[in-house]
């Protein structure tokens, strides 16, 4: 029986009666991560990317009262371009459900959505975490309570120093969330492949993450498993180089007086802006590394 709050797209709805590969992904990263056409593109050649790793994209967000899994050419283009789009975070989702309204599903109402359809693998670029500052303002993105509690794994890029990452890191531990390093020893700092923040877990390939995921599924675990997976060299941002454009982005931030939800979005535009679109050409790039990825560890976890 189909949950009554869920309406699957048709290619996803016969992946899931074939027990198909799904790859879950999110749409805050469309509506609130980047600027328009450059979004609409990045969300339609990551899908093309899953299905030509041989799984199903299921594009995540919430319309007409329901959480769609898998949308049409139409829907991603109202995402990417209609003002009135919620960024939708498990606050906000029985709000944003009854009332009809446009939204965006972040990594914590992606993973929520994946969860009630059934899928274990959820692609994104960056997650939420503790912000930079929490000892006086206490943002900490509901990303990583998710994490704790639904059994998605989700492939990321690791964080981007917009966070404060030991702290990302110890809350994470704290609450029993294994960060796993794919083919690093070193946590990724999103634009850039490395950072000096060691990681206590590392896998080799997408077959050693999937059987991690049985293994936490047959003990029962709650939470989530959260892979890094580094950007690819040639499309990196040198720490030294991106940290000065990060510190101006948080400077800008505190002038304008900008919190809460609108926070990591005010962020990500600063700096695409103060690096003149090569921000954007890095995030589009990692997330398109991390789909294939996340395609293989949904394979490998359909086969065994
Ligand atoms: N980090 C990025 N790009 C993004 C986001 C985070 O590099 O688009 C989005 C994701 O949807 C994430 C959300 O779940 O921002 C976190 O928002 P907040 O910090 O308000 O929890
Ligand atoms: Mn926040």
């Amino acid at each position: 029986m189909l949950h009554p709050l869920l309406s699957l797209s048709k290619e996803v709805q016969e992946a899931l009666d074939q027990g198909k590969a799904i790859v879950a992904l999110e749409s805050t990263i469309i509506s609130h991560g980047m600027p328009y056409p450059k979004n609409v593109e990045m969300a339609e050649k990551t899908e093309s990317i899953i299905r030509q790793a041989g799984a199903v994209p299921a594009t995540i967000a919430i319309i007409d009262g329901k959480f769609k899994i898998g949308l049409e050419k139409e829907d991603l283009e109202t995402l990417a371009t209609a003002k009135d789009v919620v960024k939708v975070s498990r606050r906000d989702l029985a709000e944003v459900i009854a009332d009809k309204k446009i939204g965006a599903t972040t990594v914590t109402t992606t993973m929520i959505g994946a969860h009630l359809a059934g899928i274990k693998v959820f692609v994104t670029g960056g997650i939420g975490g503790v912000h930079r500052g929490y000892q006086d303002h206490m943002d900490v993105s509901a990303d990583l309570e998710e994490l704790a509690q639904t059994p998605v794994t989700v492939v990321c890029a690791g964080a981007k120093a917009i966070l404060d990452l030991p702290r990302t890191l110890e809350y994470l531990e704290t609450k029993g969330v294994p960060v796993v390093g794919y083919q690093t020893d070193y946590l990724p700092a999103f634009f850039s492949s490395t950072s000096s923040y060691k990681l206590v877990s590392r896998a080799n390939s997408p077959e050693e993450i999937a059987k991690r995921m049985k293994v936490s599924d047959t003990l029962g675990l709650k939470g989530g498993l959260l892979v890094t997976n580094p950007i690819p060299k040639e499309f990196e941002i040198p720490n030294e180089e991106i940290e000065k454009i990060i510190d101006q982005a948080i400077a800008d931030e505190e002038a304008a007086g900008i919190k809460g939800k609108e926070s990591t979005p005010f962020l990500l535009a600063r700096i695409v802006e103060l690096t003149e679109g090569r921000s954007l050409d890095s995030n589009i790039q990692l997330v398109y590394n991390n789909a294939k990825l996340g395609a293989e560890i949904a394979l490998a976890y359909q086969t065994k």
